[in-house]
């Protein structure tokens, strides 16, 4: 049944799924909605809170390739485009990259090279040292061996702060937003059964408090399955390690303009921050689970501080500017953290009813490419909402699907946290 519009409707989670989910309901006429957190936006718990995320629109499987260009159209609108940074993205494997990381750029490319919404004049080959210093001069390293691709119809957004634009644009739609003890769920709530079904009637905070809704969103990135346990055999929270580096005045002059440079078998970077002058950088990988016991099962729950990186990590980090920027190789990384997303082993997200449930939907598995579709991730939900099921097969509860964490577009092996050595100190989960 299609809710009417003042029926409460509950988000449980500010991030990115959450708040364009609340963005688009309220834009749709939604006129009782409440967003739950336990911190304010950006929270510290969210994929989301980020100096920066890539936006770009090649993928292995074109499916999100539209997508991902309906994001970019919008992120270029004057509703967004103060966060969004056309600056390109490099995408490329280093000399001894692995051979699937070349193949995943292979694929990748295909999926746009002849795409009619791409401008003329997008791609260029990147095959040689001549290439790079022609495209991204800002680049000074020697990248011995790279090769790929510069799309220039694609950039980066300006995460948190974008986050925080969003949350400020529905709280002066109306929506209502509830913080700390008070916003963070920890039960949810469930009344009487209607034909073999729980119906789900709101959920329970850390301070006892009691929120009832006709509809409960969860939007709880890596940490869903800490709500809603059996989601956890289809979604595997999975860190990755992110790390800055501070640049003077003049030498973000210098980086200006440069574009995102992912090397998929190193870790990716971006220009330098125009307000801090912070160069966020992330190794690529598998990704590090924290396998742990979660509600009688064993599951990957993210750890309770994101403090510290991997040393593994930081030494492909380290690799990284020595190849690029080899003019920071002695830079301190500072702000070091892991960063937390929901994984599933097709990298498809989970936009649905809860099977056995009325009334309560879950937005999941990010799997480490969402943020780019905050401006339009919310209308996909809205449409689940109203027509009471997900018709989109790909995006629709999964049962009994045997989970895997080879992820064709990622190279290297899962590992555990609690396996691998920090770089510095780290507080322990
Ligand atoms: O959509 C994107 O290009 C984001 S990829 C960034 C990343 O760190 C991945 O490289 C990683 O494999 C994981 O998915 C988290 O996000």
């Amino acid at each position: 049944m299609v809710p009417s519009k003042d029926q409460h409707i509950l988000i449980v989670g500010a991030g990115v799924f959450g708040l364009s989910t609340a963005l688009h309901l309220v834009q749709g006429g939604y006129t009782n909605i409440t967003i739950l957190d336990r911190e304010a936006v950006p929270s510290s718990h969210s994929a989301g809170n980020d100096l920066n995320k890539i936006v770009r629109a090649e993928y292995e499987d074109p499916f999100y390739t539209e997508l991902a260009l309906n994001a970019i159209q919008e992120w270029q609108t004057p509703f967004w485009s103060d966060f969004y940074r056309p600056t390109g993205y490099l995408l490329a494997t280093s000399i001894n990259a692995p051979q699937k990381a070349r193949e995943t750029i292979k694929k990748s490319f295909a999926s746009i090279k002849d795409h009619p919404r791409f401008p003329a004049g997008s791609f260029s080959p990147v095959d040689s040292l001549n290439d790079i210093k022609k495209y991204i001069p800002e680049l000074q390293g020697k990248m011995e061996g790279w090769s790929g691709y510069l799309n220039r119809y694609a950039g980066y957004a300006r995460a948190a702060k974008a986050l925080e634009y969003t949350a400020k644009i529905c709280l002066g739609l109306g929506v209502k937003f509830i913080t700390g003890e008070d916003g963070y769920a920890t039960e949810i709530l469930f009344g009487s059964e209607y034909k073999g079904k729980q119906v789900c009637v709101g959920v329970k905070t850390a301070s006892g408090l009691v929120h009832t809704a006709s509809r409960t969103i969860l939007c709880l990135g890596a940490h869903v399955g800490t709500l809603l346990p059996n989601v956890t055999q289809q979604v595997t929270a999975k860190s990755w390690a992110v790390a800055h580096i501070q640049l003077s005045p003049e030498e973000v002059a210098m980086m200006e303009g440069c574009p995102v440079v992912n090397c998929r078998d190193l870790g990716f970077f971006f220009e330098p921050d125009e307000d801090t002058g912070l160069i966020k950088l992330s190794a690529n990988g598998a990704g590090y689970t924290n396998i742990t016991s979660n509600a009688g099962t064993q599951a990957s729950v993210p750890t309770s501080s994101n403090e510290g990186i991997p040393k593994e990590d930081e030494e492909l980090i380290r690799r990284l500017i020595q190849e690029a920027m080899p003019q920071f190789s002695r830079r301190e990384l500072v702000n070091k953290f892991i960063c937390w997303c929901g994984d599933t082993s097709d990298s498809d997200y989970i936009i649905d009813y809860v099977p056995r449930t009325i009334g309560l939907l879950v937005v999941a598995g990010d799997s480490g490419h969402a943020f780019k579709m905050l401006p339009v991730a919310g209308k996909w939900v809205q449409r689940v909402l109203e027509d009471g099921e997900q018709s989109i097969g790909r995006w629709r509860w999964k049962y009994g699907k045997e989970k895997s964490d080879d992820i064709s577009w990622r190279v290297g092996q899962v590992k555990d946290i609690k396996d691998v050595e920090f770089s510095s100190p780290r507080s322990r989960m």
